[in-house]
């Protein structure tokens, strides 16, 4: 066991360190509060950055760091508008101890709240708005970006994994997944085709976030509004059609990511329309027309790649997300797939909700 205390105390850090209490969120990182002065609030938040899904901790760091002194010169409240970054004592943005963990340190923002899920109409167009907001601001930061993770919404590149994967069969798990293989199967040239807009530059490529699922989002515990998007390690260049789809995803799912009862997951036309509302209210001026066209379709290619993601986790033998229970990764392939053909039922609907806002 790491003596978390010790980690913390590598960063510029003011105040005494009084304790740290894990975070059980997310699937990738460890997260850590860390409460200083024998304060009740946490002043901070350490993170064990996972190396092996981030291979270049630095430069995720670089570019956290870049991105959030841009967002920062721009919003009326630095310390809540964005993630505040804490470098190391030695000045640089990570601490990586003698096991070859990478650590890093960002202030906790008071008065903050996350969600699992939106239920409310209310809080789904905070986060609408929230994302148009975070996309405007962002809009003007003209700096390269390192790609922290190759191809990451990148479906031609999770093909190839893909294929990959299901040839060497590392858990032995191929030949009893021959309907779920087939729900990716049956829909691969719909998602390449989409793909090939971006690669061709029809789709324009901007400054995205690429993980924007309700809880890397932080909304004021007053009042609901919304402060800020978190969770900045995919920050990178790419479509924002990857946020909205990622976005919808979550936001709009009217079950669980991992449902084990399907009959709960679907989509939400009243949570897409109030998502959408705020976005729009923001990001429909700067939105060209093909971005547009492609909104509604957006969710259904995250999710889709979303279904991908988790049955290919399952197929490697989970090695990437981190599962609560021997069969998690298949579970989530499920709901994950309940929710997709709930949207693909409901597309067109979307599209002339998407229509009548232009
Ligand atoms: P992961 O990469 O593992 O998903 P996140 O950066 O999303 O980790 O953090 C996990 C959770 O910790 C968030 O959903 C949020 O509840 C909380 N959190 C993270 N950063 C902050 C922060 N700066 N202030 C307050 N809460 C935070
Ligand atoms: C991971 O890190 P976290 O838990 O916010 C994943 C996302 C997935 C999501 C599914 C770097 O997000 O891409 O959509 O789980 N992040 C990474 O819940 O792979
Ligand atoms: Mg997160």
């Amino acid at each position: 066991m790491k003596d978390l205390n010790k980690i913390a105390a590598q960063f510029a850090i003011e105040g005494e360190i009084s304790s740290t209490k894990p975070l059980g969120e997310g699937f990738i990182n460890d997260t850590y509060l860390v409460f200083v002065n024998g304060e009740s609030e946490p002043a901070y938040i350490l993170q064990r950055k996972n190396h092996i899904v981030f291979p270049d901790v630095p430069a995720m760091m670089d570019n956290i760091k870049r991105v959030t002194e841009h967002i920062k010169a721009k919003v009326s409240d630095p310390l809540r508008g964005t993630l505040t970054v804490i470098p190391a004592k030695d000045g640089k943005l990570y601490y990586k101890d003698e096991d070859g963990s990478y650590w890093a340190v960002c202030l906790f923002i008071k008065g903050s709240k996350s969600y699992d899920r939106a239920d409310t109409a209310e809080l789904a167009y905070q986060g609408g708005l929230g994302l148009g907001c975070f996309h405007k601001l962002v809009s003007d930061f003209n700096e390269p970006l390192h790609e922290t993770i190759k191809g990451f919404h990148n479906i031609r590149w999770r093909f190839q994994q893909w294929d990959e994967a299901l040839a060497k069969d590392a858990a032995g798990r191929v030949a009893s997944l021959g309907e779920e293989i087939s729900w990716i199967e049956s829909r691969r040239a719909q998602m390449l085709e989409f793909w090939e807009k971006y690669e061709k530059g029809i789709i324009p490529t901007r400054v995205t976030h690429n993980d924007t699922k309700i809880s890397n989002f932080l909304f004021n515990a007053a009042d609901g509004t919304l402060l800020c998007a978190i969770d900045l390690d995919t920050m990178m260049s790419s479509t924002l059609l990857n946020d909205t789809g990622d976005a919808l995803r979550s936001y709009t799912n009217t079950g669980a990511e991992d449902d084990k009862d399907l009959s709960k997951v679907g989509m939400s036309m009243e949570m897409f329309k109030a998502y959408m509302g705020g976005y729009l209210s923001v990001m429909g001026k700067e939105l060209t027309p093909v971005e547009k066209e492609y909104l509604a379709f957006s969710g259904l290619y995250i999710t889709y790649e979303q279904v991908l993601r988790f049955l290919m986790d399952y197929i490697d033998g989970d090695t990437y997300y981190k599962t609560a229970y021997p069969e998690h990764n298949l579970v989530r392939t499920h709901a994950q797939y309940k929710l997709l053909t709930s949207m693909e039922q409901q597309l067109d609907q979307m599209n002339g909700f998407i229509a009548e806002q232009a």
